[in-house]
């Protein structure tokens, strides 16, 4: 199967879309995994790399770039898909995902250009995105820090530290996203480990806390347009998300942590998104 030829996104609603149908064909190509956490962050990376992120794909390292760190770096498929069609990485190098000897590992490597942060051992990011808002707020820089998260990932107790440590700092240029979907790998998070009342954890904790639909555009565009929300407290962004959205087979469906869309589920994920794809009669 041919990987989808489309044209460059105008919005974010062509952005969402362009990198949920590469990222499919891209797991089903290297026979990878996390699809369904790649799926349920697409609009919120969508928003991000189309209006939100100060960033030159000529210049990657540009010193007043804001920083993205990808925390849940096992769904690192989308993130790749989203630097190639913003220009970081040239678009043919997706086909290389997950292949031996490729930079496009399938956790997240700061090997690849646009990168900040490799990650996949879950609970590191924000930690580090603590220490990048603190050195930018030393210096009275520019640019902001997001780390997106994911629920599950929020059992790791080094989290707790650095939610403690961000505001102590004053860190208004950092906000945590996180990608609420409901489920981990192997269960529910209800079941796993609470977390609700979440956004009370972190007021309490001292941060200024939004709760949005993760999937609404425009409702992403206007929580994070207009950081900080409150001066002198770093942000959390709770986005309300679908494992596996955009495809409804995947959707809330806990087999899609791990399970590689095979190839007429990828041809049924294209016509859901509405990608004419070329290749789609092919094996
Ligand atoms: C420290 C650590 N423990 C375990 C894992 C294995 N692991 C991979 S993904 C995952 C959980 C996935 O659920 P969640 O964090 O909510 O991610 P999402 O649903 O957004 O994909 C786990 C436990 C890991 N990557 N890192």
């Amino acid at each position: 199967m041919t990987p989808p030829d489309l044209a460059p996104a105008a919005c974010s609603s062509d952005f969402a879309r362009n990198i949920r149908a590469r990222t499919a064909w891209m797991v089903h190509h290297a026979n990878s995994s996390h699809i369904g956490g790649a799926f349920s962050m697409a609009d919120l990376l969508a928003v991000l790399y189309q209006d939100i992120l100060r960033v030159r794909p000529e210049d990657p390292r540009w010193p007043d770039r804001d920083r993205f760190i990808l925390s849940k770096g096992h769904a690192t498929s989308i993130l790749y898909a989203a630097l190639a069609e913003r220009g970081f990485i040239p678009m043919a190098e997706l086909e290389t995902f997950g292949a031996d000897n490729s930079r496009l590992m399938a956790h997240v490597s700061h090997k690849v250009p646009g990168v900040e942060f490799s990650s996949g051992s879950l609970g590191h990011g924000l930690g580090f995105a603590c220490g990048r808002a603190l050195a930018g707020c030393r210096v009275h820089a520019p640019w902001r820090v997001f780390a997106m998260l994911s629920d599950g990932e929020l059992d790791e107790g080094s989290n707790w530290e650095a939610i403690l440590f961000a505001p102590q700092h004053r860190l208004d240029n950092l906000v945590a996203i996180i990608d609420a979907n409901g489920i981990q790998s192997l269960g529910d998070v209800r079941q796993v480990l609470e977390l609700e009342p979440l956004a009370e954890k972190f007021r309490a904790f001292r941060w200024a806390v939004r709760e949005i639909d993760g999937h609404d555009h425009q409702a992403i565009r206007d929580a994070l347009d207009c950081v900080p929300w409150e001066p002198g407290r770093p942000s959390c962004l709770i986005a309300r998300t679908v494992k596996g959205k955009g495809a409804d087979f995947m959707e809330n469906q806990l087999l899609w942590h791990y399970r590689a869309p095979n190839a007429d589920q990828v041809r049924s994920i294209f016509q859901q998104l509405e990608v004419h794809h070329v290749g789609s009669s092919g094996p």
